[in-house]
């Protein structure tokens, strides 16, 4: 099950207590006070890691406590440090506190990290309290109390290439193709439920490509799946519009790809900034008259290449994987896209 919203408890360590204690040893009288400090209680981090694209794991495990820090010692012995508690998360998750709907951060890339409770610090002991005018201090402190919050973490999932697209356009069939993604196919709308990641390979190079949900006419006001899984392109960098292109469906392709655009429009317009294309599937089964020559005028119109695909025979799919590919490599040097505020 995909899961791409939940909520969790976090909270780091308590630091550890100083200890009291005084030097004990032959012929050492009135040895001066030794106790050590305790050790600083753990952090709780999140880490991306690869292999993971759902958020799924914490909606049944919410509560996340570090270790605290080991008390401090006789002989000036600081305790040892709490260990840290890392979360595994998806790439792409984004951590906000509950109670301030405040942003921490977000991880991006495999292997980032992002501490979401601090652990307390470790209290002193009474070494630390020795002066002139108390030689023989019987304090110590305890350790701090570590960080404590709700968050609540958001997962956009991080690839390359989004595709878009009314339902049974094709897209999953395509992402099949080009990807070893395997992702649900068959011959009905909505067949795809959640997002669902490949990576495409071309000429030794590779990026990703994310299958979500088919959108439809009325998306933006929550008609069909509504629009839940646009975020999930909103942090990719170029976007391909399926469209079914075999006359066949009972649409015309061209008010389809209209139908899309002002849906995504709806949502973000920001989106419409992106470098996009267009993939007329299905043109193995292209009947008469054909409509291609409509999609392709009412997407040059609006300054989008179309490429015919067929997903059952494989026409066009390396033009199309190159063609992606250039996009993608285009947007590359390009600052870090910013998604709409959840
Ligand atoms: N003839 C032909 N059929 C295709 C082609 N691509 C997809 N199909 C068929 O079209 C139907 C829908 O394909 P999917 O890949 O599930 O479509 P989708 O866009 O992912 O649909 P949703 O997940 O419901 O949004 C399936 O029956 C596919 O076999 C193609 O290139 N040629
Ligand atoms: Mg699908």
């Amino acid at each position: 099950m995909f899961v791409d919203r939940v909520k969790i408890f976090v909270k780091g360590g308590d630091g550890g207590r100083g200890c009291v204690s005084f030097r004990r040893e032959p012929y050492v009288p009135k040895g001066g006070p030794d106790g050590g400090r305790g050790g600083d209680g753990g952090d709780v981090l999140l880490e991306a890691v690869g292999h993971q694209n759902t958020l799924l794991p914490l909606r049944y495990h919410t509560e996340f406590r570090a270790e605290r820090g080991e008390h401090g010692g006789p002989s000036n012995r600081t305790g040892a440090r709490g260990p840290d508690l890392v979360i595994a998360v998806p790439p792409g998750t984004e951590a906000v506190e509950e109670a301030t709907g405040l942003s921490l951060g977000e991880v991006l890339h495999e292997g980032e990290r992002l501490r979401v409770a601090r652990g307390g610090g470790g209290g002193r002991g009474n070494r630390s309290f020795l002066s002139n005018r108390n030689r023989a201090p019987r304090e110590s402190e305890p350790g701090g109390t570590g960080e404590a919050r709700w968050l609540r973490l958001d997962l956009r999932l991080i690839a390359d290439v989004g595709l878009l697209g009314f339902p049974n356009a094709g897209k999953s069939t395509l992402l099949s193709r080009i990807s070893a993604a395997r992702p649900k196919v068959a011959d009905y709308p909505f067949t795809t439920l959640t997002p669902v990641l490949g990576v495409v390979e071309v000429d030794d190079r590779t990026f990703v490509v994310a299958d979500i949900p088919g959108i439809i006419e009325g998306a933006h006001e929550g008609a069909g799946l509504g629009l839940q899984f646009l975020r999930h392109v909103e942090r990719t960098r170029v976007l391909l519009h399926v469209v079914d292109a075999s006359g066949l469906s009972g649409r015309a392709p061209d008010a389809d790809l209209r139908a899309v655009l002002e849906e995504v429009r709806q949502w973000n317009p920001a989106l419409l900034e992106r470098p996009q294309m267009v993939a007329a599937s299905k043109r193995d089964v292209a009947g008469e008259p054909d409509p291609l020559p409509a999609l392709a005028a009412a997407a040059g119109g609006r300054g989008l290449a179309v490429r015919p695909v067929s997903a059952v025979t494989g026409a066009g799919l390396t033009e199309l994987r190159r063609a992606l590919l250039r996009l993608v490599d285009a947007t590359r040097e390009a600052p870090a896209l910013e998604g709409r505020a959840p």
